[in-house]
């Protein structure tokens, strides 16, 4: 339902959530999963729950059988719904595409009730929310269990959380991801999250290391930019695949890279994720120019220098307008007019000047008529102002907290001065009061240097 009320681009959320549901159908997928923010706004409006509706009734409902099972407990799974069942299940509804989706953060549960936008859907039948916990301090997550033929996956979902309030928790120990009794290795264990995967501050985003290493595949919702391809994280041995958002939301690069959905296929612990481009999306084209590279051009003391700029933004906006043309050739799915915006930094005495006159002759072409340029000054090095984290050095600190992970992997909390962080040590050994740590998780770049550590160390639990 993003922004639905514009006379161009209003439909773009519900022709692409079409497009790819049709995509589930003619792939004659299992099961549909998705990353959160199904909605824009927590209150959707009628019309976009409308739009939403149909399309699910369209495309999920039907005798197609479905052929895998549920082996957890969905009363656990599912608790928090008035019908603590998979819909697929429920005697009164003919599903033939089951959804699964965990709670972003704009469409969180809010309220006395603690109802969210996919609950209307869930208790309509045409969504399975899981993810959902109810408590702001601890969480333990326990997985639906699906079985087909030979092959069981194990999924995890963690709905939408601030993200400090969620790095707090993973660094207090607790977030817990219950694992099967039976046969633990024997699973593919995927996992949902929808929270700051980029850093934006120092605790408003989830690091990957946070994550259980026991994990195949993390699906990464919230990000907008689309980075489906999974990529192997080093440390904790799984891949991340981050989707991205199916409408662009904001005028930013990210935004402009392709748009594409994931076709899963999982085959005992093997995977391959098929990617699939969405033609519907409306095409973005960004393009900076700086004012002060081309003296050639133009110069802030000249006397006509405004008009002059104006026509060579004209002529950027026209060779992306061009650009955009040739690439829509040949697809009648794509939207006639493309989303163009070039960014101006105009530092070094030149002067912005009025957008109005210069969109006019555009209003035609392309979708955001009103916000194609964008004037910036000059970026300062960022880079310089932050400061960098110190490493433990060989004083003072306190380890404590070590939980074992896999093999010689271990969690440990270290507490220096009143700093608390939390790190993942590849251990190289622990005996008595001396231990040497290799850490693998730092903010800054002092990644993967060996450090020797001596300190006091407090073990809950032995490893190994
Ligand atoms: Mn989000």
């Amino acid at each position: 339902g993003y922004l639905e009320k514009d006379a161009i681009r209003g439909n773009d959320t519900f022709v692409t959530f079409d497009e790819i549901m049709k995509q589930a159908v003619q792939n004659e997928v299992d099961f549909v999963l998705l990353g959160g923010d199904l909605f824009h706004d927590n209150k959707p409006s009628r019309k976009t729950m409308h739009c939403c509706m149909e399309v699910m009734r369209k495309y999920c409902m039907g005798d197609r059988p479905i052929v895998f099972e549920i082996l957890s407990d969905q009363a656990v799974n599912f608790s928090h719904s008035k019908f603590p069942w998979v819909n697929y299940l429920d005697s009164n509804l003919n599903i033939s595409i089951p959804v699964f989706s965990v709670h972003g953060n704009h469409d969180d549960p809010t309220g006395a009730d603690g109802l969210c936008a996919i609950d209307l859907l869930s208790c309509a039948g045409l969504i399975n929310h899981f993810g959902r916990s109810r408590s702001v301090e601890k969480l333990e997550i326990s997985p639906v269990l699906l079985k087909k033929g030979n092959t069981r996956i194990a999924l995890y979902g963690i709905g939408s959380i601030p993200d400090e309030r969620l790095y707090r928790m993973f660094i207090n120990n607790q977030v817990t991801m219950l694992r099967p009794r039976e046969d633990e290795d024997g699973w593919f264990n995927l996992f949902v999250i929808h929270q700051n995967r980029s850093k934006h501050g120092a605790t408003n985003y989830i690091p990957e290391q946070f994550l259980d290493d026991f994990l195949d595949l993390v699906v990464w919702g919230h990000e907008h930019e689309c980075k489906i391809a999974p990529v192997r994280n080093e440390q904790q041995l799984f891949y991340v695949t981050q989707p991205g958002s199916s409408v662009i939301t904001s005028l930013s690069p990210g935004e402009a890279v392709k748009k594409h959905i994931g076709l899963l296929r999982v085959k005992g612990k093997k995977m391959n994720l098929q990617k699939i481009p969405l033609q519907t999306v409306r095409q973005f084209f960004i393009q900076d120019v700086t004012l002060s590279e081309h003296p050639d051009l133009f110069s802030p003391e000249q006397p006509n220098v405004m008009l002059k700029v104006m026509a060579f933004c004209q002529e950027k906006v026209e060779e992306m307008l061009e650009e955009a043309e040739r690439q829509r050739l040949g697809n009648s799915l794509t939207p006639e007019k493309p989303l163009i915006r070039l960014r101006v930094d105009y530092s070094g005495g030149f002067e912005a000047f009025n957008t109005m006159r210069f969109s006019q002759k555009f209003v035609d072409q392309v979708a955001n008529p009103k916000e194609i340029l964008h004037f910036i000054r000059h970026r300062e090095a960022k880079d310089n102002i932050k400061g960098k984290e110190t490493p433990p050095q060989n004083e003072n600190f306190v380890i404590n907290h070590i939980t074992p992970c896999r093999s010689k992997t271990v969690k440990a909390l270290f507490v220096f001065g009143t700093q608390f962080k939390i790190f993942w040590m590849k251990t190289r050994s622990i005996k008595g009061m001396k231990v040497i740590v290799r850490i693998l998780h730092l903010p800054s770049d002092v990644q993967s240097r060996l450090y020797k550590a001596t300190g006091t160390l407090s073990v809950s639990e032995k490893n190994e």
